[in-house]
């Protein structure tokens, strides 16, 4: 007698893609400086158990359409067969741009020297990834296990560590934009979060703040703003004030090989890493110089602009260019993250994540990514602590305590979404988020006739 096995897991019965955005502060770097608002694109799924599983990528024309063009090959499959479903997409990708419309969203080639640093990691990878947490958000919940668990080996920490991530502002009253303002409020970084910060002091009095919130012990500086010989006071000044901290600076590559070398050269004992301190230059691909960079300076790298797919990453680990690649999962995917954060541990790299302004859904994606990346990683970047507070899509956003984010114990990402503030949040992206990110445009009111140069800091330029 043969027994034929029928298996089944919950459908996805309904897929809504919403694009939401957010308010944001005059954040300086590269490219001039944050406008008021960003956005994101989020995946809600419901099964037919009557779970909701969610997702957030970047936001992007590009990605919305290609996200929105997915929708048929999502609904009605079965989520314990999620990657036969992302597969479909991929497939679909592959033969034809789900976005509609070829190089809306591209790759990242070093050749597009004028592509913005947050550009650079738009790409259709974006889109598997909504579709890829929400169904692992359904999955987890049907299981009754946290994502992490089911990523890669398993969780592998309790606690992940992130860094305190620190931005020079811009003095947002030198505008007519409408940025808001922290007046009002007794916490000491919600109130500096939105006032100017241009000098060593201010970005230590930043860094004093989000401790005495967050509690963190590692830093990460924005640079790319002003000349490096200041940027490197700044962070001379954080590490004077934090001994112990891991303190980095990533100008997102503006410095050439010869100016980096210069400012670095000798100052392992403050810069603990160098993210993206030179980048493509003179033919010679980025992955090159950051090689040049580590083996002049004795500075382990980290990048989020040269090794951000596979095929980098095998070019940059021939050349020895990088020690810690920031594998964000919205690019990477998260399944790809956790391979490669595998990966960095059994070849004796260092994984790190990257990340854009995000909502608390991605928090929680980017702490189950590393809770499954075995062995030591880097604190991870995240944007979060510039939300945080103000707005939530969640109803119990993931919190920050000592440094580190406590691994949820609930099923899938451990979160319940707040439908309201989620609708909220669209409405404003109605309203603000239809064009997309350009920091050149609110950069004109600092510095007249502003023009992004990928190898010039935005304000130090004389
Ligand atoms: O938010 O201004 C910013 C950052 O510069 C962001 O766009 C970068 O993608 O954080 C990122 C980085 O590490 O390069
Ligand atoms: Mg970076």
């Amino acid at each position: 007698m043969t027994h034929e096995l029928v298996s089944s897991s919950p459908v996805v019965t309904s897929m809504q893609v919403i694009p939401v955005a957010g308010h944001d502060g005059m954040l300086l770097n590269l490219c001039g400086a944050h406008a008021p608002y960003f956005t994101r694109n989020l995946v809600i799924l419901k099964d037919s158990v009557g779970h909701t599983g969610m997702g957030e990528v970047p936001g992007s024309a590009g990605i919305l359409r290609a996200l929105e063009n997915t929708v048929a090959l999502v609904v009605d499959t079965e989520i314990g067969r999620y990657n036969r479903t992302l597969n479909s997409i991929r497939q679909k990708m592959a033969s034809k741009n789900v976005s509609g419309q070829h190089h809306q969203i591209s790759s990242a080639t070093e050749a597009a020297l004028l592509l913005q640093p947050h550009e650079i990691n738009l790409r259709l990878e974006n889109v598997i990834t909504a579709v890829e947490a929400a169904l692992l958000d359904l999955l987890g919940q049907h299981l009754r296990v946290p994502i992490c668990e089911l990523l890669g080996a398993g969780k592998q920490r309790e606690t992940v560590p992130m860094l305190a991530y620190l931005f020079y502002v811009g003095d947002r009253r030198r505008t007519n934009l409408p940025y808001l303002s922290g007046t009002g409020t007794k916490d000491s970084w919600y109130h500096l979060r939105h006032e100017e910060a241009l000098s060593p002091d201010a970005i230590v009095a930043q860094a004093e703040a989000t401790v005495d919130r967050y509690g963190f012990r590692n830093f990460k500086l924005k640079g790319g703003v002003m000349r490096g010989a200041e940027e490197m006071e700044a962070v001379a000044a954080i590490k004077a004030r934090y001994p112990n901290a891991r303190v980095t600076l990533d100008p997102n590559g503006a410095w050439s090989l010869n100016d980096a070398i210069a400012l670095c050269r000798g100052q392992g004992h403050i810069l603990t890493y160098a993210e993206d301190p030179c980048g493509p230059e003179n033919g010679y691909s980025g992955r090159e110089t950051m090689a040049e960079f580590r083996r002049a300076t004795g500075i382990p790298t980290a990048t989020n602009m040269v090794t951000t797919d596979w095929r980098q990453m095998a070019h940059s680990h021939l050349l020895n260019a990088v020690d810690i690649p920031l594998a964000d999962p919205h690019f990477w995917t998260m399944q790809g993250a956790v391979r490669l954060a595998q990966l960095c541990h059994d070849w004796g790299l260092t994984w790190g994540s990257h990340s854009n302004n995000h909502f608390d859904i991605s928090l929680a994606m980017f702490t189950h990514v590393a809770a499954a990346a075995p062995g030591l990683i880097t604190a991870i970047d995240t944007h979060w602590i510039w939300q945080e507070g103000r707005e939530r899509l969640t109803q119990e956003p993931l919190q920050i305590v000592g440094g580190e984010v406590i691994v949820p114990q609930a099923p899938g990402l451990g979160l319940t979404p707040d439908m309201e503030s989620i609708l909220a949040a669209h409405e404003l992206y109605k309203r603000v988020g239809m064009n997309a990110r350009d920091d050149a445009l609110a950069m004109r009111y600092l510095v007249p006739g502003f023009q992004y140069d990928p190898k010039r800091p935005s304000m130090g330029r004389n």
